[in-house]
């Protein structure tokens, strides 16, 4: 055995005894799981306490991430990774008859985020390391994350994701920290000042978790919030024999952090979701001030030391809470608060969905924030006077771009304080930020034109492609060295070895062992030479995981006939769906009814699977990416932001079939339109089929295949004979479709002819494959990362 193996094994086992109590013949898989991961966390602590040593002493300008959500996936393949460990820890396992695999399984995600948004931010989290940026990343500690999805009769069930019952050795809680969060009560105004006099407070502790650079020895780390109670128990409670309410308080606090509202792109209009908003700003601020005095600086420096980036609205109140600290405890006026709080802040919008754009009702904000609300009033007539000044008599546009939204209940439109105390705003996407500027925040955008910019989201190659698909990695490393995983630029070297037959087959041979890896993960459920074309991503009526199932519906329905000209096909569909949205689980449970139905008929079953992977995470995404080759980024054109799925599929050599919306749009540009399935209507079209009234009636006159498929459904074909299950799908497909379905159905069903045709010329394909991956390299969050650095928050690398 090699020295590190070696070292690694007596590590493991130290730590069995150490932190576990246990000797290996008593040790479950868990112990030796934990045992492992408490020696290779041991070896990030050097770096890890170098790396913070360093933002310290350097009083460099920190980057501040704020999210309400992360989605780490699992840790211990990754650090292996990065710390260069695998081999020896395979070598130190093999020893002690452990398997390494087995123990990567093992590991729990946390799933401290719904989907897209929070997996940005932990992929962000990952380049900053890389690309030797200081940062903390500020969030929430849920005790419970997102559900976990089981499926039972063809429903999603939602079971409570515990992701700490066996222990989470990534984290450690720091017992030296802790800020106070108010709540309730009301202000007073003194001639000393201003004072807020919460009638509520609660305690938030800090748990780190290190995020290693690769390739470099920064390690910064996440820092996420749990809330304690400031008094833990009531004894004059419990001595009179209360004894509920001697616990009461701490119940109460501890709720705060207990579970992450599972809300995908919509708002969840909830007390405690604002107060979570609230608590894990106002730790994040409070901390970064108290470490930003630790350094020797002062609080008039604070927009020289550190960059706040908003991920989303949801940490918005970090603007009014920021204004509270310097004004009220740091004594400052307010023109300079607002000076440095304008200086500090940019946001980055991820939607534009109506109601997916947070706001907040006055009373509740007002009962809960009175102090914030006077500040949030204070920045509104401030800014309504400079809008006033500048379009004299303008009426609409003052009401237009308010920070109270009028319609209704007065309420606070979280958007535009965001955009209002920010030097930047920018969107995920060029076609996204285009959107954003004319609708959305046009005001905004045409007061401040210099203020908006894109930034085009991005994936880290490490985890999606490295670490998920390493067939994968050691062919591209065997082709054009390893630089790729640090500098995805260099994956044009692959371009010319496209026309190279022998790498051709090499390729096809690493995809056929990936897809035949995932069979055999769904319990073979299909067969691994098939087009594996799958749709993996949030349930959502406008990502339209319904135009995919309408169409497998016609190619089943060809099959019957005898005429189908399509490929052996597998559709592979994976997602959650929020727990209160009814239409998106009538989505899984109608996937479900169709894949039995295909996998039953023997007419069928050999041509064509529908295969529905449930509990779609970071750890199952991880096996789907690369077994994927035709990737479905088939949203209603101007619906999704950006997207993040589409460029793992397509770094892991899947073909896009796809709408131009989102990033689909830059992919395509920078693949080729040759080697991109594009099909729909465009975001313009979008909207002027909508404003000349729409009519989905008229689709279906238009297309028989169609029409077929929606009987089938209304027939009970998918539902064991029950006609009423779909209806409401039905109906609202039939009669308002809001997503255009149908209008793009046909030209859907048309590219999918291309695509199988395509299939066939399996050079061709190939081809098009290793030139998608070859091209993909501006998809790095690494790429991502250096644009905010630059444009945004002008900070540097710092080794
Ligand atoms: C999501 C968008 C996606 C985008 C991610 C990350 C929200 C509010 N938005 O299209 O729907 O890729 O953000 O930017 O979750």
């Amino acid at each position: 055995m090699v020295d590190d193996a070696r070292a690694l094994q007596q590590a493991l086992l130290e730590k069995l005894f150490t932190e576990l109590a246990k000797f290996p013949g008593v040790a479950t898989k868990n112990d030796h799981y934990l045992a492992l991961s408490y020696a290779v966390r041991d070896r990030l602590l050097h770096r890890w306490v170098e790396s913070a040593r360093s933002i310290l002493e350097h009083k460099q300008r920190t980057v501040i991430y704020l999210s309400a959500e992360y989605l780490i996936g699992p840790q211990l393949g990754q650090n292996l990774m990065t710390l260069g460990l695998e081999d020896a820890v395979r070598g130190a396992l093999k020893e002690l008859k452990l398997s390494f695999e087995d123990l990567i399984e093992h590991e729990e995600e946390p799933g401290l985020g719904n989907g897209g948004l929070g997996r940005l931010a932990a992929c962000y989290m990952d380049s900053m390391a890389t690309l030797d940026i200081a940062a903390v990343g500020h969030g929430l500690r849920y005790e419970f994350g997102i559900f976990d999805q089981d499926i039972r009769e063809g429903w999603q069930v939602e079971r409570t994701d515990r992701w700490l019952r066996y222990g989470f050795p990534w984290e450690v809680r720091r017992y030296d920290v802790e800020h106070t969060v108010g709540f309730g009560g009301y202000t007073e105004h003194t001639a000393e000042g201003i004072r807020w006099v919460p009638d509520r407070v609660v305690k938030g502790v800090p748990f780190d978790i290190p995020i290693a650079g690769y390739g470099t020895q920064r390690t910064n780390f996440l820092r996420l919030w749990s809330a304690f109670a400031a008094e833990e128990f009531d004894l004059d409670a419990f001595q009179v024999g209360e004894y509920w309410r001697a616990v009461d308080g701490k119940i109460r606090s501890e709720n705060l952090t207990k579970v992450l509202y599972p809300n995908d792109a919509s708002a969840a209009g909830k007390q405690l979701r604002l107060e979570q908003q609230y608590f894990f700003v106002s730790c994040a601020l409070q901390d970064c001030i108290r470490l930003m005095m630790m350094a020797g600086g002062t609080i008039h420096q604070l927009a020289d030391l550190m960059a706040i980036q908003l991920n989303d609205t949801h940490p918005t109140l970090g603007i009014p809470e920021l204004m509270r600290l310097l004004m009220d405890v740091h004594g400052l006026g307010w023109d300079e608060a607002w000076a440095i709080t304008r200086r500090t802040f940019a946001y980055t919008n991820h939607t534009l969905m109506p109601e997916a754009l947070e706001t907040w009702p006055l009373p509740l904000v007002r009962k809960l924030l009175p102090r914030h609300l006077e500040i949030i009033f204070e920045i509104n007539r401030r800014f309504l006077e400079e809008v006033g000044a500048k379009y004299p008599g303008d009426v609409d546009r003052l009401r237009r771009m308010s920070l109270i939204g009028e319609e209704g209940d007065k309420t606070v439109r979280m958007a535009h304080l965001a955009t209002v105390a920010s030097h930047h705003i920018n969107g995920v996407a060029a076609l996204h930020s285009r959107l954003l500027r004319e609708t959305v925040l046009r005001d905004f955008a045409e007061l401040w034109p210099e203020r908006f910019t894109n930034v085009t989201n991005g994936v880290t190659p490490r985890r999606f492609v490295a670490l998920a698909n390493p067939r994968l990695r050691d062919l591209i490393d065997s082709a054009i060295g390893h630089g790729w995983v640090r500098d995805l630029e260099q994956l044009r070297k692959l371009e010319k070895l496209a026309d190279d037959a022998a790498f051709r087959d090499k390729w096809r041979a690493v995809k056929l062992a990936n897809k035949t890896a995932l069979s055999a993960f769904v319990g073979n459920a299909f067969d691994p030479s098939a087009l594996l074309d799958a749709q993996c991503k949030r349930i959502h009526e406008y990502k339209r995981q319904h135009l995919n199932l309408l169409h497998a519906i016609v190619l089943w329905q060809r099959l019957r006939r005898g005429e189908s000209t399509d490929v052996p096909r597998t559709i592979v569909l994976a997602g959650k769906a929020a727990p209160g949205y009814h239409k998106a689980k009538l989505i899984i449970r109608l996937a479900h009814g169709i894949g039995e139905a295909i996998a039953s008929d023997p007419k069928a079953r050999d041509r064509l699977r529908l295969v529905f992977v449930p509990d779609f995470n970071v750890k199952t995404a991880q096996r789907i990416y690369p077994a994927a080759e035709l990737s479905e980024q088939i949203s209603t054109a101007g619906m999704e932001a950006s997207g993040t799925g589409n460029m793992k599929f397509t770094l892991n050599g899947a073909l896009t079939i796809g709408t131009l919306d989102g990033a689909n749009v830059e992919i395509r540009e920078q693949v080729g339109a040759d080697h991109f399935f594009l099909f729909g209507l465009t975001a313009e079209e979008v909207m002027s089929r909508k404003r000349a009234g729409y009519d989905p009636r008229a689709e279906l006159a238009r297309d028989g295949d169609l029409a077929g498929a929606i009987e089938l459904i209304r027939g009970g074909v998918f539902s064991r004979g029950d006609r009423d299950l779909f209806a409401p799908l039905v109906r609202d497909l039939v009669e308002h479709d809001p997503f255009l379905v149908l209008a793009d159905f046909h030209a859907y069903a048309e590219t999918q002819r291309r695509v199988a045709a395509a299939y066939h010329d399996t050079t061709q394909w190939t081809r098009s494959s290793i030139l998608n991956v070859a091209r993909a390299g501006f998809f790095s969050s690494d790429r991502s990362i250096r644009e905010y650095a630059e444009k945004i928050w002008h900070v540097s690398s710092t080794p």
